[in-house]
């Protein structure tokens, strides 16, 4: 491309440098977006930094990378025949069935036309004489449009911690966010993993079936509940095909976005007996299903940890030595209010010959050598090494883009206390700028494609209003950004999941505010106060000519 004129775009055989709307990014959010913005008639670009389509399923290929919602309902909604005509395999798809959807997608809908591959946009900068955004990609690319939509994702800023002599290592080094196409193939080799996120628990029990051996680096451990994952039954999937509409409505209309079914009582008025009885039910269930075993698990402390007590005896039971399954057992944070991990075989990996379990919170990393990882206390001599180190989430994608509003402020600046926005999609000062599930909404506290869906239609519905009336602009108020970030505060602090150190509150990456970042009142009840604000004309907005 580099012979490109600095303001000119090619994308089958079109040229342009003006849109009414760009889009950054081509994942779930991204593709719905630039269908319904193709569905109003505005000319659409999206940029998507891979080669492909998929976002978080293009990037996240590593063994045994797989949705932990199921995908009948970790998939869209908004087409009844992309629904008739889609099969899933798994009760849970893994990555490349998941990627080979999403294209899918792509092609049903003709979406590729629009869509530039290989580019990153580095900046985006709100024009007010114009009412226009410019953006800006790293290929020297520079276009216009009046509407500038965010589909970035929330675990796509991929963080390495800056080991000392980190670039001294000679072996082979990934990150579980951005996994070699081709494939790694790890046999007989030494490997290490360093974290013990979801990442981490999906692909420890594949890298520990091929390495010569595995030297697991743990800082904190976590709870995981098993997947029980499995073909599809022809059952299941007959009965989704025949309920679809009132399942999708249950879904929408739910705490989480997908099915758990959230038993009223509380786990501290019952018998041990039925404590225990029903804490089995939800294990065989597999997957979240434990979340809803009681209505106060994440609400009370002394009811959350009868959960945590129950998770804490089945590691103990898997786990044959009982040093590891001490190391394995997380007793400092309640259960769940670190992300709770859906896992395959997580555990009994660790009865494993040629598995290591290593702590690091009691004996932290010092450096990487040339030839593997120091801790404290020793040398552990390694090929490869994975870092499951997780992402800067939420805000990491939006903030690695310079994005500048109104007078040029930069967002980093406007966000330099932790995120502020209203209801996650808009923010004050950056007008016709949105945020696909940005902090603020459900987000990763839901099934992400229903809450993508959700705002993907409350976008477009906002654009259509705007054009309909022959509106320039929308943007949020200072006031309802203020109203919604103590509102969305008051929601995490009446629950336990403020007290951990994890992601959701930013506290895995050094020195950024630590926020509860996620909407955490339902998605059901979010959903119905986006639409009354809609209704309402955009209360808390300020739409102009
Ligand atoms: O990342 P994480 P992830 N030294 O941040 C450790 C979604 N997801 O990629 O807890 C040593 O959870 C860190 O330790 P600590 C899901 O929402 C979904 O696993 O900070 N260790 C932790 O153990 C998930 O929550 C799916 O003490 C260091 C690990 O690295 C989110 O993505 C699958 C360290 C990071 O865990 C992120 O998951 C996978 C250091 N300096 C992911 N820095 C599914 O849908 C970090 N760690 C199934």
């Amino acid at each position: 491309m580099s012979d490109q004129s600095a303001t000119s775009v090619i994308v089958s055989g079109e040229t342009a440098n003006v849109f009414d709307a760009v889009i950054v990014g081509a994942g779930f959010a991204g593709l719905y977006m630039l269908h319904r913005l193709r569905g109003l008639g505005l000319s659409t670009r999206v940029y998507e930094a891979g080669s492909g389509v998929g976002g978080t399923w293009f990037w996240n290929r590593y063994p045994g990378a797989r949705c932990d919602v199921e995908s009948l309902q970790y998939s869209y909604s908004f087409s009844e025949s992309l629904e008739q005509e889609w099969q899933w395999t798994e009760r849970y798809a893994a990555q490349p069935e998941i990627e080979k959807y999403l294209n899918h997608v792509a092609d049903r809908f003709e979406l590729r036309g629009s869509i530039q591959f290989d580019t990153r946009v580095v900046a985006a900068t709100f024009d007010e004489a114009a009412k226009r955004w410019t953006i800006q990609t790293d290929r020297g690319e520079s276009v216009t449009a009046s509407f500038c939509v965010m589909a970035t994702g929330c675990l796509s800023a991929a963080k390495v911690p800056a080991y000392q002599g980190i670039d001294a290592f000679r072996g082979k080094m990934y990150h579980t966010g951005q996994w070699p196409a081709e494939g790694v193939d790890f046999s007989g080799r030494k490997v290490g993993v360093i974290g013990t996120g979801s990442s981490a628990i999906q692909c420890i029990p594949h890298l520990a079936r091929q390495a010569s051996h595995l030297f697991v680096f743990q800082r904190t451990p976590n709870f995981s509940v098993p997947a029980h994952n499995g073909p599809l039954s022809p059952e299941v999937a007959r009965d989704w095909q025949a309920n679809r509409v009132k399942y999708r409505h249950r879904d929408r209309n739910s705490q989480f976005g997908f099915r758990i079914e959230l038993n009223p009582k509380s786990a501290l008025g019952v018998a041990p007996e039925e404590r225990q009885r029903e804490y089995e039910a939800r294990w065989r269930d597999g997957g979240f299903a434990m979340l809803g075993a009681f209505a106060d698990i994440v609400l009370n402390q002394k009811a959350n940890e009868t959960a945590a007590e129950f998770v804490r005896s089945k590691i103990r039971a898997t786990v044959s030595d009982p040093a590891v399954a001490r190391k394995l057992t997380p007793i400092e944070y309640p259960f769940a209010a670190k992300r709770l991990c859906v896992d395959t075989d997580y555990y009994p990996t660790f009865n494993r010959d040629n598995v290591t379990l290593i702590d690091v919170r009691a004996r932290p990393i010092r450096e990487i050598t040339s030839t593997g990882v120091r801790t404290v206390e020793a040398e552990y001599a390694l090929d490869s090494i994975v870092f499951a180190t997780g992402f800067d989430a939420i805000t990491g994608a939006l903030l690695n883009i310079d994005i500048g509003g109104r007078a040029g402020v930069p967002l980093k600046q406007h966000w330099s206390e932790g995120p502020r926005t209203y209801l996650g999609i808009m923010i004050a000062g950056f007008p016709n700028l949105f945020t696909i599930t940005g902090p603020g909404s459900p987000s990763v506290f839901s099934n992400m494609v229903l809450s993508i869906e959700q705002h993907v239609e409350w976008i477009s519905d906002c654009i259509g209003y705007l054009r309909n009336r022959q509106l320039a602009t929308i943007e949020a108020s200072v006031e309802a950004e203020n109203a919604w970030g103590a509102h969305v505060n008051e929601v995490a602090n009446y629950t336990l999941f403020p007290r951990a150190r994890s992601w959701y509150v930013g506290a895995n990456i050094p020195g950024k505010p630590h926020v509860f970042m996620p909407y955490i009142g339902g998605v059901g009840v979010y959903r119905q106060k986006c639409d009354v604000i809609a209704a309402h004309g955009y209360e808390g907005f300020a739409l102009r000519p």
